[in-house]
């Protein structure tokens, strides 16, 4: 059977999980958030990445309900780790375009907050810069309605799109999370370093958090945090893991 016509089957078998990659903010070294992300556990594939499905899912008009089942498995996650006495932190998800396309998905993310007793400032909510340009209406609509819930916004994946920096203006989002493409060469690619440097002096200066992906080495931790980065994911810190694994990493303190 083709992996596209086992995707509704896989979620009634609860074959889908999270993993977790930890966030941390350069000037104390402490984990202050998680990035979630989804891995499908094929019954004789083993662990596929998102890679494998989203798109699938996407074109499959499937991505609605996995997104749905996303948002509700974080906001458990989360919520079980703060009853646990864990410290506390954030969960950044990533929601595809086209959930935003969706009436509901306000409604969604408000279902998953109050079911499990959450506020809107501990959800981070990731979007590709191709989210934040368009102009339809339910996407507009749902930008708002998760702003006002007080849940936090990310740019995903910042300075690959094709787009404008007009929107920056048009609509304010907490966090700008700098593409890895651009931190892999980084510090001895001038044109790399000129770019990050710039990102996160830009990003300041419209009080936007930044945050560099795709951390690998002590020589990108050093640059970014010299130039006043506030926050890092990468392997220099951990992979994305399971949540007992991520569970270890907190209890570790950071
Ligand atoms: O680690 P990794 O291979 O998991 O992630 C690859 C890509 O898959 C990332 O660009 C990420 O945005 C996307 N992705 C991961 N989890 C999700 C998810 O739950 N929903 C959507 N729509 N995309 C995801
Ligand atoms: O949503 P986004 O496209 O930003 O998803 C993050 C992707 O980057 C995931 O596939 C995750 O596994 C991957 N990733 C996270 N940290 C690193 C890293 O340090 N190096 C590399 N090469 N990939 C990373
Ligand atoms: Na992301
Ligand atoms: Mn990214």
């Amino acid at each position: 059977l083709a992996v596209e016509s086992q995707l509704r089957f896989a979620l009634e078998r609860s074959e889908f999980v999270l993993h977790y990659q930890p966030q941390v903010e350069f000037a104390t070294g402490h984990i202050v958030g998680a990035e979630a992300l989804i891995r499908w556990n094929h019954p004789s594939l083993g662990l596929l990445g998102p890679g494998r499905f989203i798109q699938v899912a996407e074109e499959r008009g499937f991505i609605v309900k996995l997104g749905s089942w996303v948002i509700r498995e974080a906001c458990r996650q989360l919520a079980e780790w703060r009853a646990a006495g864990l410290p506390e932190i954030s969960l950044a998800m990533n929601l595809s375009a086209l959930q935003f396309r969706q009436e509901d998905l306000a409604l969604t993310l408000e279902r998953a907050l109050s079911a499990n007793g959450l506020q809107g400032h501990m959800i981070d909510i990731e979007v590709t810069e191709s989210v934040v340009m368009e102009d339809a209406e339910a996407t507009i609509q749902t930008l708002d309605a998760i702003k006002t819930m007080g849940l936090q916004l990310s740019i995903d994946d910042f300075g690959t799109g094709y787009s404008s920096l007009s929107y920056l203006k048009r609509f304010k989002a907490d966090k700008l999370k700098i593409d890895r493409s651009f931190v892999r060469d980084i510090p001895a690619d001038p044109d790399d370093s000129a770019i990050a440097r710039a990102i996160i002096n830009m990003a300041k200066n419209l009080n936007m958090r930044v945050v560099a992906e795709g951390v690998e080495t002590v020589e990108q931790w050093r640059f970014l945090a010299a130039e006043g980065c506030d926050q890092v994911q990468g392997y220099l810190l951990s992979k994305p893991v399971p949540a007992e694994d991520f569970v270890l990493l907190l209890k570790e303190g950071h």
